[in-house]
């Protein structure tokens, strides 16, 4: 990577030190949570691992005061940018009262928070594109200049949801990012098998947007396309179709075992791509990072996930009577 690009484009050696810290915190979390579930103790882990970047890049370009944010399962850099909290994740893996995100009713990757404007999500992929894009027509309609950021998988932009999303964006120029973290799997299916088209992007043409394939291993490549389309929203000038080309360095979830559809060779060249490595290596290259800053660095977001971890497993769970709370409407 060249020197100094981060100063290009107006970001400070904090803000690049922050955004490695939210990828790798990102990162441990995940991590974590693979550990509880494979000893017993969480039901199902479903990672972010290898998509750090183009979740935390993606999210420093918004405005984090005021933006919406409809994330998919896998971004967890995502909803730690917007301002969950690492005890408010393990709540969720833990399905406790607690979770922020659905009161330990939802299966932990149901992203959902009121108060940082992360708009809950449902379990069929892709449901949360419309509702980005009616979140932008009521930016529209009552005249706020926040933009609406979607993301989700290349392999759900084959449902029906997402054309009709971008259609009616499209259509009425509305201020929404459509943000494709193409990690080339929909669980074992490839991306050949999964797109008539070349790239996800092409779609975009269809809908009178501009489509951009990118590198999303290249955390400052994401911001930097982001941040444009961010302005491009907020000038009325309509939406924008970014694909993020990366990789699942996981398994799709803690319920699959892709060791029977991927080779050794392949993910090894995934590994080759890991994005909080490549920016690591861009951090010291620029002298803004040395082995005793990354180690207070790692231990402070060690530090977090265990106090996160015992938190959360020693949360009650919620009473079985609060079963239908925030279901049905409750009258005042
Ligand atoms: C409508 C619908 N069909 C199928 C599923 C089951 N399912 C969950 S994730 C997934 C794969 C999605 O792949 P992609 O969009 O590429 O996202 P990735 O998991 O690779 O990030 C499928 C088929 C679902 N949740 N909803
Ligand atoms: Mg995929």
């Amino acid at each position: 990577m060249a020197k100094n690009r981060h100063k290009e484009l107006g970001l400070s050696d904090q803000e690049v030190l922050g955004m490695y810290e939210t990828m790798l915190l990102a990162r441990r979390i995940d991590e974590r949570m693979w550990l509880l579930n494979r000893s017993g103790k969480i039901p199902f882990v479903i990672s972010c691992q290898g998509q750090e970047a183009s979740q935390v890049g993606a999210s420093y370009a918004l405005n984090r005061e005021k933006d919406y944010v409809l994330p998919y399962y896998r971004d967890l850099g995502v909803v730690l940018a917007f301002g969950m909290t690492p005890k408010e994740i393990m709540l969720s893996g833990f399905a406790k009262a607690e979770d922020p995100n659905s009161g330990g009713r939802q299966m932990p990757g149901h992203f959902g928070q009121r108060k940082n404007r992360i708009v809950t999500g449902s379990s069929p992929v892709t449901t949360q594109v419309p509702h980005a894009v009616g979140i932008a027509l009521a930016a529209r309609m009552e005249g706020s200049d926040s933009v609406s950021f979607v993301t989700f998988g290349e392999g759900s932009s084959n449902q029906g949801d997402f054309h009709e999303g971008a259609n009616f964006a499209g259509v009425h120029k509305l201020p929404v990012i459509f943000m494709c973290e193409n990690n080339k799997y929909a669980i074992s299916v490839p991306i050949e098998k999964q797109l008539a088209c070349e790239r996800v992007s092409d779609r975009a043409a269809g809908y009178g947007m501009p489509g951009i394939t990118i590198d999303g291993n290249d955390l400052l490549e994401v911001y930097k396309t982001v941040k444009e389309a961010a302005d491009r929203c907020r000038n009325g000038e309509g939406p924008v179709l970014i694909e993020t080309v990366c990789n699942r360095l996981t398994p799709h979830s803690s319920d699959d075992d892709d060791r029977t559809y991927r080779s050794p060779d392949e993910m090894a060249k995934a590994k080759s791509q890991d994005p909080i490595v490549l920016f690591g290596s861009y951090l010291r290259e620029n002298g803004l990072i040395d082995d005793e800053l990354e180690k207070e660095i790692n231990d402070r977001i060690m530090a977090q996930v265990n106090e996160a971890t015992d938190y959360a497993e020693e949360a009650p769970y919620a009473m079985p009577e609060d079963a239908l709370e925030h279901v049905y409407h409750e009258k005042a």
